[in-house]
């Protein structure tokens, strides 16, 4: 860890990661609308500008085209001012997050929320195991300095809440202390 920004930002860029279904995206556009901040879904992303070589028809998923994914977002992420959501962490070069956000949901409210997405069950059973192995937990670790990877509980729409108050106190102290 500890590498440096190569490029000095204004604002911070913050990643919200997670197994699908934590909450990333309904915490990313509520964060954005407290923080001013530009939300980019990167599965969204993903599919509109083709960055894939296709559809996974067992896993009902796209196969990321990482390159492209990177090539696509690098301009994007220069300025800063972004919150990034996706459910993999460990693409991403280190140097472009301030900020990593690990949501995490307990099984019994998980497993609800898939199926109500209208996953198959192998996909729910992957994202079941995913949650449960702590995978995206680790892959961040790994993959970011520890300081800045913070694991919050997304259970209810209270801890939602506190979640993105989190995120706007976290903002206001990182521009704070990166005035000139
Ligand atoms: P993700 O982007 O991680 O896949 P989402 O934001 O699309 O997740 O949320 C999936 C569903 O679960 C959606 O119907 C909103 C609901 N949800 C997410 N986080 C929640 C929370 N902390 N409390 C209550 N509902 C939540």
């Amino acid at each position: 860890g500890g590498e440096v920004p190569y490029f000095p930002r204004d604002l911070p860029n913050i990643l919200i990661t997670g197994t699908p279904g934590t909450g990333k995206t309904t915490t990313s556009e509520m964060a954005a609308e407290a923080t001013g901040l530009t939300h980019i879904n990167v599965g969204d992303l993903v599919k509109s500008k083709s960055l894939h070589e296709g559809l996974d028809t067992e896993y009902d998923s796209y196969i990321l085209d990482e390159d492209k994914l990177i090539d696509e977002m690098e301009e994007m992420m220069k300025p800063g001012g972004k919150i990034v959501d996706f459910h993999t962490c460990e693409i991403f070069p280190e140097r472009w997050f301030d900020l990593v956000i690990v949501l995490r949901t307990d099984n019994n409210v998980l497993y609800p929320r898939l199926e109500a997405r209208g996953y198959n069950p192998k996909k729910i059973n992957e994202n079941m195991e995913c949650e449960i192995m702590q995978v995206v937990l680790e892959d961040a670790r790994e993959s970011y300095a520890e300081e800045i990877v913070i694991e919050l509980g997304s259970n209810s729409i209270e801890q939602m809440e506190e979640n993105v108050a989190r995120i706007k106190a976290w903002m206001d102290n990182w521009i704070a202390n990166n005035k000139d």
